[in-house]
């Protein structure tokens, strides 16, 4: 069975019952599938038998998603070498063979757990990181919500001191979700707040530390010397802090978004990128451009502006809510 029938068949019950969460892929990522999938289809009832005319057009749909210049033409190639080893000239089955790629592509990469590990002992300490108005704050809330549901003890830490209002928009979250939050002084040392954050919530044992940061990228030895300050501080109250980094990344900006996590990928560790604002973009192959980049793999992504907006990432989800749509 190719990977079209069984994600049909995994997510198209008889019943038309579908999971929330499938729900929320599929609502979410309404606008990425009208740009991908629609012209996909169009493409095939265009032609009878594919040619190079037809390759170039996939392409460009391709490239147009967002799914990044490499990842298009390393996926064309392979299809086109896997339809002329096989003889394979029908659209339709050409347009099979592109999904499983697209698949594979990032599947190839490392097996994925999305969720947070947690540490047996003591607080587990996650650094969110990425520019200004990309989602951090917004995201960290959602998470904040998850693992509250999840019947974890969650603290933020608004080491954000830099952007005026980052710190009240983050301790009204707090106040929402009823936890403690630790802030400093606006232009404090960053450093100073998350050590304060992660010695605190040490004493009131925290099962989860959320630490919002400032995002400037203005010049990477700053932010480096930064993050690396805040990294420094943090493990010298709790062993190997931080024990997760997330990258916020915008799905609305495209291929900036790219450029942006690489160049946060050389200044400091990821173990995770979250994309947000998903709900807003046609563009929504930036998943796969990230993932081919840079290998971290996207942990969740936000498909909304509401705390429970957040979802966690699943490959054979996202594809189907990319590729499929219910209609069909
Ligand atoms: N539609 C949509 N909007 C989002 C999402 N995540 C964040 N936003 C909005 O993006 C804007 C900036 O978010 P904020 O958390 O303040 O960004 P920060 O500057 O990185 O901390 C706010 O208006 C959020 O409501 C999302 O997944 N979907
Ligand atoms: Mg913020």
């Amino acid at each position: 069975m190719g990977l079209i029938a069984f994600l049909k068949s995994k997510f198209q019950k008889k019943d038309k019952q579908i999971d929330p969460s499938t729900e929320k892929y599929e609502q979410g990522l309404a606008k990425s599938r009208k740009n991908f999938s629609s012209k996909l289809n169009n493409l095939s009832n265009r032609y009878k038998s594919v040619n190079q005319d037809y390759f170039d057009e996939l392409e460009q749909i391709l490239i147009e998603s967002d799914v990044g210049i490499s990842f298009t033409l390393q996926i064309i190639d392979e299809v086109l070498e896997k339809s002329k080893e096989e003889g394979i000239t029908d659209p339709k089955t050409i347009n099979e063979l592109l999904v499983d790629r697209m698949f594979l592509g990032y599947a190839s990469k490392g097996d994925v757990v999305n969720e947070i590990n947690f540490r047996e002992e003591g607080p587990t300490v996650l650094l969110v990181v990425g520019v200004n108005g990309v989602g951090k704050t917004t995201t960290i809330a959602k998470l904040a919500y998850r693992y509250i549901n999840q019947g974890k003890k969650v603290m933020l830490v608004a080491a954000d001191t830099f952007r005026a209002g980052a710190k009240e928009q983050l301790t009204i979250w707090a106040e929402r979700l009823g936890i403690d939050i630790v802030t400093g002084k606006e232009n404090a040392d960053p450093a100073s707040v998350a050590y304060d954050g992660v010695k605190k919530a040490k004493e009131n044992n925290i099962d989860l530390v959320i630490v919002d940061t400032a995002g400037r990228l203005q010049t990477k030895q700053n932010l480096m010397d930064e993050l690396s300050k805040i990294k420094r501080v943090m493990s010298k109250e709790v062993p190997d802090a931080p024990h997760e980094t997330f990258l916020i990344i915008d799905a609305t900006t495209g291929q900036n978004g790219v450029v942006q996590a690489k160049a946060f990928a050389e200044v400091t560790p990821l173990t995770g990128v979250v994309i947000t604002k998903m709900d807003g973009t046609s563009k929504g192959g930036i998943i796969l451009a990230i993932r081919d980049e840079l290998s971290v793999p996207v942990r969740f992504i936000g498909l909304g502006e509401k705390m429970n907006d957040l979802e966690e990432f699943d490959l054979d989800k996202y594809l189907y809510g990319l590729c499929i749509s219910n209609e069909e």
